[in-house]
């Protein structure tokens, strides 16, 4: 029985020491010290020996049982180890590679213009509204003194849907709804997509956008409107920047103008960019019109305010020196990649 335990014991131990998976040795582990195990079918048989013999197979046998143990466990830390060390090879990462490149967005000169105005006007106190794109005639003309006989409301101009619903044609009909809803004083700019029935040309498209302000208050006049598009100007264009006011006509209005700035290319001594002008037209503006406060449920005898309009493309165009309007909207990438 002591020349069978050594067996039992060198047969383990070149076994284990093969053993190179966590399955396989587990399974040794069974085979020599399970309930079934070789090992165990020994220690049953004990009681047929002698009283002499027992005590010095049992000693032999827990000896044989606690090496092959301390065997398992060795090559248990051995399977381990090569394992970790298996993955650190397959999972290593050069941190020298160079990185697949991120191609970075750029944003739309639209947007980058809308921003820009943004800033300029709400720093100097203007809050910022939005309204609905589909919109009613009351809001896009009769609240802004556009009586149902003007030219604008043509259908050759505008885009109706059944009833009295058609898509904006300027965003003041978000002024309109904002002067119902907010008692003077009242400072805001509403930027936004409009639409006009016109035919696509370098400098003009049916779908356009605009960004409008509107303040009411008391004793607010055409000083107050040439002071703060004074100061725009010279913000979005250089401070160098002057202003001229030329008389026009709008129907929400009265007086209403249209403003030039001096060319930012030339200084005002004319080139390519101003036609040779020295001016450049980027708004109209003017005084509200009684009728359009009085529609709104404000007593034009108590407050008045100005507004003014000005096109996004139009700015657009101008500040990144872009020749045709339809570039604006034609996705194309390698475009719009160039402006930051
Ligand atoms: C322009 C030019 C002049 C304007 C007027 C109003 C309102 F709501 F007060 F009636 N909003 N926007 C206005 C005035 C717009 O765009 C060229």
């Amino acid at each position: 029985m002591k020349e069978k335990l050594e067996q039992i014991l060198v047969k383990a131990s070149a076994e284990l020491e093969a053993a190179d998976q966590p399955q396989k040795l587990e399974e040794l582990r069974v085979a020599y010290l399970g309930k079934k195990g070789e090992l165990t079918a020994i220690l049953r048989g004990m009681g047929s020996l002698s009283a002499e013999e027992r005590p010095l197979i049992g000693a032999k046998a827990n000896e044989v049982r606690t090496a092959i143990e301390a065997m398992i466990a060795s090559a248990g830390e051995r399977i381990k180890a090569r394992e970790t060390e298996r993955r650190l090879a397959a999972e290593k990462i050069d941190v020298t590679v160079p990185g697949t490149p991120v191609r970075m967005g750029a944003r739309h000169p639209l947007t980058l213009v809308r921003r820009e105005i943004e800033d300029i006007f709400t720093s100097m106190g203007f809050s910022i509204a939005e309204g609905p794109e589909v919109e009613f005639g009351y809001y896009n003309f009769d609240a802004l003194n556009t009586p149902a006989n003007h030219p604008a409301r043509d259908v050759q101009d505008t885009f109706y849907f059944s009833g009295d619903m058609l898509l904006r044609t300027q965003t003041s009909s978000v002024q309109a709804r904002f002067m119902e809803n907010h008692k003077p004083p009242l400072r805001m700019i509403c930027p936004g997509a409009v639409y006009r029935s016109d035919d696509v040309d370098a400098t003009h498209s049916p779908f356009f956008h605009q960004i409008e302000g509107l303040i009411v208050d008391k004793n607010i006049g055409l000083s107050d409107l040439k002071g703060a598009l004074t100061q725009f100007s010279q913000l979005f264009f250089g401070p160098e920047t002057r202003v001229r006011f030329r008389p026009h006509h709008f129907p929400f209005t009265e007086p209403s103008a249209e403003m030039d700035v001096s060319c930012f290319a030339c200084g005002g001594s004319g080139c390519r960019l101003c036609k040779g002008e020295g001016w450049i037209e980027i708004l109209g503006a003017g005084v509200v019109h009684p009728n359009v406060l009085r529609m709104a449920g404000i007593d034009p005898d108590v407050y008045s305010g100005y507004a003014f309009g000005i096109g996004q493309e139009r700015l657009a165009l101008l500040k990144y020196k872009i020749d045709d309007m339809r570039l604006l909207f034609e996705n194309d990438t390698r475009f719009l990649h160039q402006f930051y």
